[in-house]
């Protein structure tokens, strides 16, 4: 088959530049940049197939809108039960238009399997012969990402023993130090930290702010993370005299300038707006975004990663970015992953700060998922990409495709790659 040469230096012509866009969108191996993916070492905590992809969160609160069912009900089903359940209401009875439904039959359609059966008989024979260490693999092929960042709780009974035991590293994924039981959650688990051996009490006082500093330091030892992060409220403040505030600036701040990783903060969740929902129960608020101003400037030597989950607060986050360069704004988290959102966002990101932000993360939960969020994203933002190169054509400078890699590879992969001082590719 004859491989066309493509001068990379030559200038497009404006009916070039979406092929040309589309092309290096589907070239570059991204690096999704926070999922709640497990590396295989982990055992049970990393979830996959139909099922899990059926049962997610996002589709669990859909189907109780189309559904005589009762939350009650449905919780007291069997997993396979549930999935039958929401396939019946969201896939069967209605035409699954929705994101998150779209995504199933996305993941059905990449691996061949039939998208309108009336049940899970075919799905769930197919990935219960899938051996997982290569279907990994697989999955991240298709998804086009070669790195999957993950979301590793210190705290949580069901992770932190395996990395106690000493899980065994996989290059596919990349891991991180979540501190929400830390720092949002400190009367139900100061006693937990105590128990490890730390010195700590309700109030935070005592040693408890050296010896969660060195908490922090001996899982940075253990897991090597690539960040910390730790989702926050909208109604999160900075500073604030509270067990939060001064954990944040005593003891996480420090610790990320001692091993030199961002810190991520993921702002604006209403936790269990509607509690019945368990894991879907969770709404958004507008965020307060000063904290954020306070935190850039008075911590020159602290980096941000930041995603906040306002449709509202998004212009201002573009804003402070310009204004400080140790702020990333990354993704369009959770009810922002939205076609018609990341249109908008991307659009008044790249009119803002050029290529120096990260447009995407998959926010995953299933395996799989990262196939549709991914191919969702480059359908998405091909057009939007395609368009700033043309309209820097129409005002004098002609796009090459050597422009569109370098700008795709940075966007993608660059940009975390150089805030988080790794991996380096
Ligand atoms: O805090 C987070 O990392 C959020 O992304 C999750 O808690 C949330 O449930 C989610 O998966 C959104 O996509
Ligand atoms: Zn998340």
């Amino acid at each position: 088959m004859s491989s066309v040469i493509v001068d990379s230096s030559a200038s497009l012509a404006p009916g070039e530049i979406l092929a040309a866009v589309e092309d290096e969108l589907k070239a570059t191996p991204f690096i999704d940049v926070h999922t709640h993916l497990f590396m295989p070492s982990l055992g049970d905590n990393g979830l996959w197939g139909i099922d899990n992809l059926i049962t997610y969160h996002y589709l669990e609160a859909e189907l109780f809108r189309s559904s005589s069912i009762t939350v009650g009900e449905y919780f007291g089903l069997t997993q396979r039960e549930k999935a039958d359940a929401i396939w019946r209401a969201l896939f069967v009875e209605n035409a699954p238009v929705s994101e998150a439904a779209r995504g199933v039959v996305a993941v059905l359609q990449a691996f061949g399997l039939p998208t309108q059966a009336p049940d899970l008989t075919e799905a769930r024979a197919f990935f219960a012969a899938q051996k997982l260490d290569s279907h990994i693999s697989r999955v991240f092929e298709l998804a086009g990402i070669d790195l999957a960042v993950m979301t590793n709780d210190p705290l949580d009974p069901h992770e932190a023993p395996h990395w106690e035991r000493g899980a065994d590293p996989d290059p596919r994924f990349l891991p991180v130090l979540r501190l929400d039981r830390i720092l949002n959650k400190w009367a139900d688990h100061w006693r937990v930290l105590n128990a490890l051996g730390c010195r700590v009490d309700a109030e935070a006082g005592g040693h408890s702010i050296d010896d969660v500093r060195r908490f922090l330091a001996e899982w940075c030892e253990r897991i090597n993370p690539v960040y910390m992060a730790v989702s926050l409220p909208d109604t999160f403040q900075f500073p604030e005299s509270s067990v939060r505030g001064r954990l944040l600036a005593e003891a996480v701040l420090p610790a990320c300038r001692e091993f030199d990783i961002p810190l991520s903060l993921m702002i604006g969740v209403r936790y269990l707006v509607n509690p019945a929902l368990k894991l879907a129960g969770d709404a958004v608020g507008k965020a307060d975004l000063h904290s954020l101003e306070y935190l850039c400037r008075e911590y020159p030597q602290n980096r941000f990663l930041t995603s906040v989950l306002s449709r509202e607060n998004q212009h201002e986050l573009c804003v402070y970015a310009r204004k400080f360069a140790n702020l990333m704004p990354f993704g369009c988290w959770w009810f922002l992953n939205n076609p018609s959102i990341v249109e908008e966002m991307t659009r008044e990101r790249l009119e803002m700060l050029g290529t120096s932000f990260i447009p995407q993360h998959s926010d995953a939960r299933i395996l799989e998922q990262v196939i549709y969020k991914w191919r969702n994203t480059r359908r998405t933002l091909a057009p939007v990409l395609a368009n700033c190169y043309r309209l820097m054509s129409e005002d004098g400078r002609q796009p090459t495709r050597a422009d569109i890699r370098h700008d795709v590879r940075r966007l993608f992969r660059g940009n975390f790659e150089r805030f988080a001082k790794r991996p380096r590719s």
